[in-house]
């Protein structure tokens, strides 16, 4: 079984986000997402996440892609992740090129094409507007 993992905040889960999902499914087998939590969030400065973890675990659900959904909570998380899952395949979108090339020595890492006209921030910003 191929085992695909992915991580991110999902906060006011968009296409882009669904998108990413269905592509990092269609890799493999069984999709496994991690969901950032708050701390963790913060400490990486996404300060401004409109949505509480549980609402946001609660959005990945509603897709239906996720096989399973763990929660990130630490620097160096994923390299434990992906040994204790037995991950084959790390994916995240291309604005990540390049910079988990690191974990190549634990499992095929693949960037998938960011689904360009839409964020987390413009709809925050949006949402400041209304
Ligand atoms: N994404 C996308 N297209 C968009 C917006 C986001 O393909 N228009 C992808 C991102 O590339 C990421 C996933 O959707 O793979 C989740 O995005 P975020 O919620 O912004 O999470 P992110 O901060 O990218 O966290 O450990 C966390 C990970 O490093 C990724």
């Amino acid at each position: 079984m191929i085992k695909v993992i992915t991580y991110g905040t999902y906060d006011l889960l968009h296409e882009g986000h669904i998108r990413l999902l269905e592509r990092a499914k269609a890799l493999g087998d069984y999709l496994i997402v991690g969901v950032t939590s708050d701390d963790f969030d913060r400490s990486r400065g996404k300060i401004n996440v409109k949505q509480s973890l549980t609402e946001r675990i609660e959005g990945i659900k509603k897709t239906g892609l996720a096989d399973e959904i763990i929660v990130e909570e630490y620097e160096g998380q994923k390299i434990d992740d992906i040994q204790k899952y037995g991950v084959s395949i790390f994916t995240v979108g291309s604005d990540w090129e390049g910079y988990f090339d690191y974990l190549k020595e634990y499992c095929t890492v693949i960037y998938l094409p960011r689904t360009t006209g839409i964020s987390s921030s413009e709809l925050r910003a949006e949402d400041r507007k209304l």
